[in-house]
């Protein structure tokens, strides 16, 4: 295991990331969240304190935002000191992961639709888990998240997203099997939900899943990027661009917001959303946080409410990677009878995976929450007061890893997974 210093990995303020994604304005292959790895960021240092908000690069757009603090909060900094540890490398693209036992976690291989186990305390990983399904792994596809059920002392049911090819293209899928007393393979596999309509394409599957109190599932989505395939978001008979609410059984939960409406899918909670790709409850309130992968600039932070339009693609905070406006410019959500996101980013964090710290073995971090970065190659730790997004602080700035995921241990690490095949573990020093 390789011990790294803290203070090393403390100078974010003293970088600055430029884009250059305009100069690549060539449709999929400009997304950062595509495959190629084709980054095309480039850094230059300036002097510490150059800016005062956590975001010191040029913004984008020139949209005004609907409230002071909906984007570019004020740059925080974590007093506590900290141990930075490499628990495991060598790994392939990890896109989700589950402490299934105490400092154990359950790993997702993207490309290769492995699930392994991954012990914290020794940093080592187990052989793949026999029994996961077949995956479409192409673009943005593959063995996704993973999550345990919150009976699985008993039940040992695993549940997994993965992108499967069905007629007429692929679709984001949930399945869920029976993890063997021995953890060597994933038993009676199947296939409980497919968010329908297929589409022919590889890009913009959402697909984290996370357990309610109720013990049923919200699953995200995405759009699936082409237009027009892209306005299905804000359709109500297809799944695509939207939070999905199931049972453990992938029925459409008998509370959610469209089951009166015959036009409208049953199990669609919230639309209008372009790639969500990380999901979790504020410990706190108990509201249900998302965020989406906007366009070039335009990520978004939402609390989801039932029944609610998210406006995407008819309004957005960021622009086409081509650099041409969306819908003529118009970001205002609320004038256009949609709701506003809670935080906006521009330029782009270019957020996955997130978790909010439902700890207090680092006091000052609790309740804020954690977002992993892709071709920002950083963790976000976003402070919340009231709802409103007051402090942002961005962490591993110089370990030139794409974030996919992060959680929380029981124990108060923050375990951050990348596609580099690296294990993070961040825990209080001492
Ligand atoms: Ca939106």
């Amino acid at each position: 295991m390789t011990k790294v210093s803290w203070s090393r990995l403390m100078f974010f303020t003293m970088l600055m990331f430029v884009l250059t994604l305009a100069a690549c304005g060539n449709g999929d292959t400009s997304d950062e969240e595509s495959t190629d790895n084709s980054d095309t960021d480039t850094e230059e240092s300036v002097d510490e304190g150059a800016d005062e908000s956590a975001e010191s690069e040029p913004k984008v757009t020139e949209f005004e935002p609907a409230f002071p603090e909906q984007t570019r909060a004020p740059a925080v900094e974590t007093e506590a000191e900290l141990d930075v540890e490499v628990v495991a490398e060598g790994l392939g693209v990890s896109w989700g992961m589950e402490e299934f036992d105490t400092n154990r976690l359950l790993v997702t291989q993207r490309d290769s639709a492995e699930l392994l186990i991954v012990d914290l305390e020794d940093g080592s990983v187990s052989d793949p888990i026999e029994g996961t399904p077949e995956v479409n792994s192409e673009g943005q596809g593959g063995l996704l998240d993973v999550t345990i059920a919150p009976d699985f002392d008993e039940s040992r049911l695993v549940f997994m997203t993965f992108a499967q090819d069905i007629e007429g293209g692929t679709v984001t899928a949930v399945g869920k099997g029976v993890l063997s007393e021995d953890e060597a393979s994933l038993e009676d596999f199947e296939v409980i939900f497919q968010a329908e309509p297929a589409y022919d394409g590889n890009l913009h599957y959402g697909g984290r899943i996370i357990f309610d109190d109720e013990d049923n599932l919200f699953l995200t989505t995405g759009e699936r990027s082409d237009d027009p395939i892209r306005e299905r978001a804000q359709d109500l008979d297809a799944y695509l661009g939207k939070v999905i609410h199931i049972t453990q059984d992938g029925e459409a939960v008998d509370t959610n917001p469209f089951i009166e409406d015959e036009d409208a899918l049953d199990g669609i909670y919230s639309y209008g959303h372009r790639n969500v790709q990380g999901v979790d409850f504020h410990p706190e309130t108990g509201d249900l946080w998302i965020v989406e992968f906007g366009p070039q600039a335009g990520d978004e932070l939402n609390i989801i409410e039932p029944g609610n339009n998210y406006g995407w693609p008819i309004v957005s905070y960021g622009i086409e990677y081509s650099g041409e406006l969306i819908n003529d410019g118009v970001s205002e959500h609320e004038a256009q009878g949609f709701v506003e996101p809670r935080y906006y980013w521009d330029p782009t964090s270019a957020p996955s995976g997130m978790s909010f710290y439902d700890n207090d073995a680092i006091p000052e971090w609790e309740n804020n929450l954690f977002i992993g970065g892709l071709a920002s190659s950083y963790i976000v730790r976003v402070v919340i007061e009231d709802d409103l997004i007051v402090g942002e602080e961005r962490l591993l700035t110089d370990e030139g890893e794409r974030f996919r995921d992060v959680l929380v241990t029981e124990d108060g690490a923050l375990i951050a997974i990348t596609d580099g095949g690296m294990i993070y573990k961040i825990a209080a020093a001492g």
